[in-house]
C-alpha cells in the first residue's frame, strides 16, 4: 500500500466519527501522492504524514454563560493548533450548531494549507463553538464570547495563535472577544483580527474574502481568455463572504441572479440588489426570504435546489458540503463554466470529481478563499508596526496575493503534468513550504 494511502486508513481508524476530517484529509493525500513517491523514503523515514494530520494540540472547554431568562446555559468550546511550523496558529472561530471536534480539525487541516499558499508566515489553527447566536440578544451574544474568552485567553496571543472570525462571528462577536481577552490579560495586542477601524482593525478584512474569491476567479476566467463581464453569477451563502463576493463581481460586470442562506434561496433576474441583501443580513439580522417581498420581479423557493438556477459561474460560499454530486451534474448540464469555492470544502469529493471530470474549472477553497486570511495577516502587520494603510495599498496587496496564488497553483499543477488540475496544484504548492519548514525544525 502506498504511504498516503497507509496513512489516510490510519486517519481513519484514529479518528472515528470525524468525515469531515477525513474527507479533507483524503484529498490533500490523494494530491500529494506524485509529491510522495518521489521521495518516499524520506518522508516515510521522518514520519512527515503522521505528523501533518496529528493537530499538535486542541484544546477542548466548557463555556457557562447565563441567558436573558436567568438560565445557566452551557456550551463546548475549542482551539485546535494544528500546525505551527511556518508561523503562530492562524484561523477563524465557527459559532454554529453543528460546530464538532471534527468539524474544527477539517478546518483547521485545510488552514495549514491555504495559509502557507499565502505566502504570509502563518501556521494554522481554527475554534469555535456549538453556540448558536441565531436569536440571541446582544446581551447573550456577550455573555457567551466574554465566557469564552475566559478560557480561551489562556492558550493564545499575538505571537502564539490569532482567531479571527469565521460562520457566526463578525465584528460584533469579535469585538466582545477582544475586549474580555483585553481584560484578562492587560494586554493591548494583535490578538485578533477582523477588529473594529477604531482598535486595530484593518481596512479591508471585512470585505477581504469575497473580494480575493474575485480576483482568483478572474485570473481563471483570464487564463481562458475569458471575462467575467457578462456572466451570470450564482453566489451561495449571504454572509461575510458572499456578500463581498457579490459587490465584487457585479463591479467586474458579472451580474449575480440567485444568493440563499439555510432556509431557501432567491432569484431575481434583472441582478442581485446588495443594499437590500445587506439591510437584510448586516442591519435587521434577518432571512433572505425578506428580499423577494421587497424586490420587485424577484422569488423565494424555500429549501435546498439553488444549482438549478442556469449560471456560467457558482460560487459556492456557504458551507461544507453544500453542493453533492446531483447538484453539480445540474450545474454541468446547464452549461456552468467556472466554480470557485468561497467556503471551506463545499464541494463533495464526488461533485468535485463530477465537476473537474466535466469540463468546469474548479478553483478549492484553500486557494480561493485564501484572501480572508491573507487579509488577516496584513492586519497582524499593521498591528505589530503599529501603524495603519489606507484601503487601496491593503486591496492592492490582497489583489497580488491572489494572482500570486493563482500562479503558484498553475505552476504546481503543470510541474507534475497535470495542468488545470487546481485541487492537486494547490495541496502541493501549499505542502511544499509547510514540509520544508517541518523538516528544517526537526522532530517536533
Ligand atoms: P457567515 O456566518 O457570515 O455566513 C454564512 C452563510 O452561509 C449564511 O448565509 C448562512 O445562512 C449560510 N449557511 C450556513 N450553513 C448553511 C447551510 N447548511 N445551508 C445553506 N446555507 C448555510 O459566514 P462567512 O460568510 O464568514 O463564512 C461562509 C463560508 O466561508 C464558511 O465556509 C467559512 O468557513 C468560509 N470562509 C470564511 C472566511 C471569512 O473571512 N469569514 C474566510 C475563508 C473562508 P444562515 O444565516 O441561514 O445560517
Ligand atoms: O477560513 C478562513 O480562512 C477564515 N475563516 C479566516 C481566518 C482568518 O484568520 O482570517
Amino acid at each position: 500500500m502506498s504511504y498516503t494511502d497507509e496513512v489516510y486508513e490510519r486517519v481513519v481508524a484514529q479518528n472515528p466519527n470525524e468525515p469531515e476530517f477525513h474527507q479533507a484529509v483524503k484529498e490533500v493525500l490523494d494530491s500529494l501522492k506524485v509529491v510522495i513517491e518521489k521521495n518516499e523514503e524520506k518522508y516515510r523515514s521522518l514520519s512527515i504524514l503522521e505528523r501533518l494530520v496529528e493537530p499538535e494540540r486542541i484544546i477542548s472547554f466548557r463555556v457557562p454563560w447565563i441567558d436573558d431568562k436567568g438560565v445557566v446555559q452551557v456550551n463546548k468550546g475549542y482551539r485546535v493548533q494544528f500546525n505551527s511550523a511556518i508561523g503562530p496558529y492562524k484561523g477563524g472561530l465557527r459559532f454554529h450548531p453543528s460546530v464538532n471536534q471534527g468539524i474544527l480539525k477539517f478546518l483547521g487541516f485545510e488552514q495549514i494549507f491555504k495559509n502557507s499558499l499565502t505566502g504570509l508566515p502563518i501556521g494554522g489553527g481554527k475554534g469555535g463553538s456549538n453556540f448558536d447566536p441565531k436569536g440571541k440578544s446582544d446581551r447573550e451574544v456577550m455573555a457567551f464570547c466574554q465566557s469564552f474568552m475566559t478560557e480561551l485567553s489562556k492558550y493564545i496571543g499575538a505571537d502564539m495563535d490569532v482567531p479571527a472570525g469565521d460562520i457566526g462571528v463578525g465584528g460584533r462577536e469579535i469585538g466582545f472577544l477582544y475586549g474580555q481577552y483585553k481584560r484578562n490579560t492587560g494586554l493591548y495586542e494583535g490578538v485578533l483580527t477582523g477588529k473594529g477601524l477604531s482598535y486595530g482593525g484593518s481596512l479591508v478584512r471585512t470585505e477581504a474574502t469575497g473580494y480575493g474569491l474575485v480576483y482568483m476567479l478572474n485570473e481563471m476566467v483570464k487564463a481562458n481568455n475569458d471575462t467575467i463581464s457578462g456572466k451570470t453569477i450564482t453566489v451561495t451563502g449571504s454572509g461575510n463572504v458572499a456578500i463581498y463576493a457579490v459587490q465584487k463581481a457585479t463591479q467586474l460586470g458579472g451580474k449575480v441572479v440567485a444568493m440563499c442562506d439555510s432556509n431557501g434561496y432567491i432569484y431575481d433576474p434583472n441582478g442581485i440588489n446588495l443594499d437590500v441583501v445587506k439591510d437584510i443580513k448586516e442591519v435587521k439580522r434577518g432571512r433572505i426570504k425578506e428580499y423577494a417581498d421587497r424586490v420587485e420581479g424577484a422569488s423565494y423557493t424555500e429549501g435546498k435546489g439553488i444549482w438549478n438556477i442556469k449560471c456560467d459561474i457558482y460560487l459556492p460560499c456557504a458551507t461544507q458540503n453544500e453542493l453533492d454530486v446531483d447538484g453539480a451534474k445540474v450545474l454541468a448540464a446547464n452549461g456552468c463554466k467556472y466554480i470557485a469555492e468561497g467556503a471551506n470544502m463545499p464541494t463533495t469529493l464526488e461533485a468535485t470529481n463530477y465537476i473537474m471530470n466535466n469540463g468546469i474549472i474548479f478553483m478549492p477553497g484553500k486557494a480561493a478563499n485564501a484572501g480572508g486570511v491573507a487579509t488577516s495577516a496584513l492586519e497582524m502587520s499593521q498591528n505589530s508596526a503599529r501603524l495603519s494603510w489606507t484601503a487601496e495599498e491593503v486591496d492592492a496587496k490582497l489583489h497580488q496575493i491572489m494572482i500570486d496564488i493563482f500562479q503558484k497553483v498553475d505552476s504546481a499543477s503543470k510541474r507534475y503534468d497535470m495542468a488545470g488540475n487546481y485541487v492537486v496544484g494547490a495541496n502541493i504548492a501549499g505542502f511544499e513550504k509547510v514540509v520544508d519548514a517541518m523538516i528544517a525544525q526537526g522532530i517536533v
